[in-house]
């Protein structure tokens, strides 16, 4: 199944931690595609570094709650330390869409329920996948043209 993950760092050293995690999750998935690296600023949270983000699309066949757990072990391998929400962090992996399900429990809701209005999300997205539907809100092309 298809999985678009998003990644996102603003402490440490960003784009060496986001290379990290895309090695790790090489070992781990057959990753199909990964985004340029973009400089975006903080949306949400304290005053905090402006953060690198990207996306990487892979091919898995884990249960959904596995994916999430591998990618929460990648963060934490990096460093990662939960303080704050929306807080500053060494890395945040985050499943965006997983093949087509749908999901509103609290651990796992998919697809991520901020995907549709986070540029620093659908612009990497759409830089790999122009033609992708997030199922909740329709073609990121579409949501990209909307987006400030
Ligand atoms: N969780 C539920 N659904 C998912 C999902 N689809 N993917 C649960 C990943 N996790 C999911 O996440 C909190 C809980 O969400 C987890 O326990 C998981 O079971 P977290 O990573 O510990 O906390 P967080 O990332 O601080 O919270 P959240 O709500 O995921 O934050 P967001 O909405 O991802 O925002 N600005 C820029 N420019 N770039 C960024 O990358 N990121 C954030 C984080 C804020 N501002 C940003 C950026
Ligand atoms: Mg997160």
């Amino acid at each position: 199944m298809k999985a678009v993950v998003a990644l996102g760092a603003n402490i440490g050293n960003p784009s060496e931690q986001m290379n990290l995690a895309i090695a790790m999750l090489k070992e781990a998935t057959e990753v199909i595609a990964i985004s340029s690296f973009y400089t975006t600023k903080p949306v949400g949270g304290p005053e905090q570094p402006d953060y690198i983000n990207a996306v990487c699309i892979l091919e898995s066949e884990l249960p959904a709650l596995d994916l999430l757990s591998l990618l929460q072990g990648i963060e934490k391998s990096l460093g990662r330390e939960r303080i704050e929400r929306w807080g500053p962090r060494t890395i945040d992996l985050d499943l965006i869409q997983y093949g087509s399900l749908l999901s509103k429990a609290e651990e796992l809701e998919l697809p991520h329920p901020r995907a549709h209005e986070r540029r620093f999300v659908i612009e990497p997205w759409h830089e790999i996948e122009p033609d992708a539907v997030l199922l909740t809100h329709g073609k990121i092309s579409e949501l990209l043209a909307q987006l400030p």
